[in-house]
């Protein structure tokens, strides 16, 4: 009776261990923008299977960017900021898909691409300016 009454608790106890390690520290190296995100202060970028951005210029206030991105089409794609690669990288695979992320910059004009073989060749990048 007693051994499956106990283990039963331990594992609840670990359960409660985990999510508390979790919890406390969501800042270190997350990707998921935070909850209190500013609406309208982000930049939505859609793509398209013409191997094109949903606009060929895009603009933002400078700090940190909220962006989301949004497959249009159906070939996977990805989004990049030229010189900050390290900083985010965007994927959305399938029709409908969407990622999103957040980047800060400084005010200036940036070229973001889809990194996908060809795609940038083929016309997919676009100006971002940031001020
Ligand atoms: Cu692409």
């Amino acid at each position: 009776m007693r051994p499956p009454v106990i283990r039963a608790a331990a594992l609840t106890a670990l359960a409660a261990l985990a999510l508390s390690a979790c919890g406390g520290d969501d800042d270190a190296g997350g990707d998921r923008p935070p909850p209190s995100a500013s609406p309208g202060g982000g930049l939505v970028v859609g793509a398209l299977d013409s191997l094109e951005f949903d606009s060929e210029r895009y603009q933002a206030e400078a700090g940190t960017i909220e962006v989301t991105y949004e497959n249009q089409g159906s070939l996977p794609h990805t989004f990049l900021v030229e010189g900050h690669e390290d900083d985010l990288e965007l994927e959305v695979r399938g029709s409908g898909a969407t990622d999103n992320g957040s980047i800060t910059l400084p005010a200036g004009t940036y070229t973001v691409y889809c990194d996908v073989a060809g795609h940038q060749a083929a016309g997919m990048a676009a100006t971002l300016v940031v001020e």
